[in-house]
């Protein structure tokens, strides 16, 4: 997407709670003197002093704890679940929305019998639910790091969109962002999956980067047509009257995240001794599930990978397979069979309009 920002995580963008305890701690000292600095803290840390301040609510069953991670045994695989200081942004807008809840409200409109509106409080005080899900933006390229994979808290966004009464003939759900960002998906998106209003991201109030204080995350579609962060509005619209941001820009209307899989280790390019290793990475086609990763070495046949635990049809899958190598250059090649059967395209599709397909394949040199 050529005229969005993607930005690497910055931590500095979002205290971590052990820090803004720390912060707390300093500028109560620092209260009593005054100071201007402390005051310039103060207001920094406001918005942060809210989130400490919400307590997230409890789901009415968690999910089980993620299983050990097979990332550990494997230098250079991908966790599991994808801690949020890691997790990738994409924005269109250049700083952060900081969002207060003493003025934000969500609100349900549109082509609905009954609109509604949500202050945080009465936002949480729904019940909520656990989900782990894999997001990936569309502009991702093959083999690139623009997918996480995270535990999200939120809100079964059917039950709030039903609540609202939507017109029979409404066929789009548009969720709008403080920053004026937009994006829209088909109603019929939200049946059979736990789409939802997020809140909460692997255990943390949902992190300023990611959308705070309510995101969007509806399981296999692609970013740009779904995961509004910062949301403020639902509007329930049709197709042919409304379209989000990226729609105008030459972007599809409907984008489903489609198969893919990746190579973590090695590197491209890398240099490795002639000694056993492991070429391992993740896969992902959210909703269908991962039953089958292929690596195939130069001319060799494929062959199947070891798969990590499945925690959910909606998240990526880790593979890996052991690799006696040769001295020589390599080529290594992945491919990855969805839930439903089908396997990942070989031929090269561009990301535009509606996300690439393709095998990913590096090279590496083995001394
Ligand atoms: N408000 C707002 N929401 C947004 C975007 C944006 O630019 N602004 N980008 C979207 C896109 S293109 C993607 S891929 C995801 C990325 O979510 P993340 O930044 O939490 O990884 O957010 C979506 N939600
Ligand atoms: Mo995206």
């Amino acid at each position: 997407m050529s005229n969005e920002i993607e930005s690497d995580n910055d931590p500095g963008a979002y205290l971590s709670r052990r820090n803004l305890f720390k912060i707390v701690g300093i500028i109560s000292a620092v209260g009593i003197i005054a100071t201007g600095a402390a005051k310039l803290l103060t207001e920094k840390a406001g918005v942060q002093i809210e989130k400490i301040n919400a307590a997230l609510p409890k789901p009415l069953k968690f999910l089980p704890a993620p299983p050990v991670d097979p990332a550990l045994v494997t230098p250079g695989l991908s966790p599991l679940i994808t801690p949020n200081a890691d997790f990738f942004r994409i924005d269109t807008s250049f700083a952060v929305p900081t969002v207060s809840l003493s003025d934000w409200k969500l609100e349900i409109v549109g082509m609905v019998a009954n609109p509604i509106s949500f202050t945080y409080e009465e936002l949480l005080a729904r019940p909520v639910f656990e989900l782990d899900c894999t997001i990936a933006c569309v502009s991702n390229v093959i083999g690139g790091d623009l997918v996480g994979n995270a535990r999200w808290l939120g809100i079964r966004l059917s039950d709030l969109i039903a609540e609202a009464m939507p017109d029979a003939d409404a066929d789009q759900v548009m969720g709008y962002s403080v920053d004026g960002f937009t994006a829209g998906f088909p109603v019929a998106a939200l049946e059979g999956n736990d789409s939802m209003i997020a809140i909460g991201m692997n255990g943390e109030v949902l992190p300023a980067v990611h959308g705070y204080p309510a995101r969007i995350i509806v399981p296999g579609l692609y970013g740009y047509v779904s995961a509004v962060k910062w949301l403020t509005r639902i509007e329930l619209t049709r197709f042919d009257q409304k379209n989000g941001y990226w729609i105008s820009r030459g972007w599809s209307e409907r984008a489903p995240i489609k198969t893919a899989s990746r190579i973590d280790t090695p590197n491209f390019g890398a240099q490795l001794p002639v000694a056993p290793t492991a070429i391992a990475g993740v896969a992902w086609a959210p909703n269908r599930g991962i039953s089958k990763v292929e690596v195939r070495v130069d001319n060799q046949p494929w062959r199947t990978a070891t798969l990590g635990p499945e925690i959910a049809n909606t998240t990526w899958r880790q593979w890996w397979t052991d690799w006696s190598p040769t001295v020589g250059e390599h080529s290594i090649a992945v491919r990855a069979t969805d839930g439903d059967g089908q396997l990942q395209p070989e031929e090269y599709v561009p990301i535009e309009p509606n996300g690439t397909e393709g095998w990913h394949t590096i090279t590496v040199d083995v001394l």
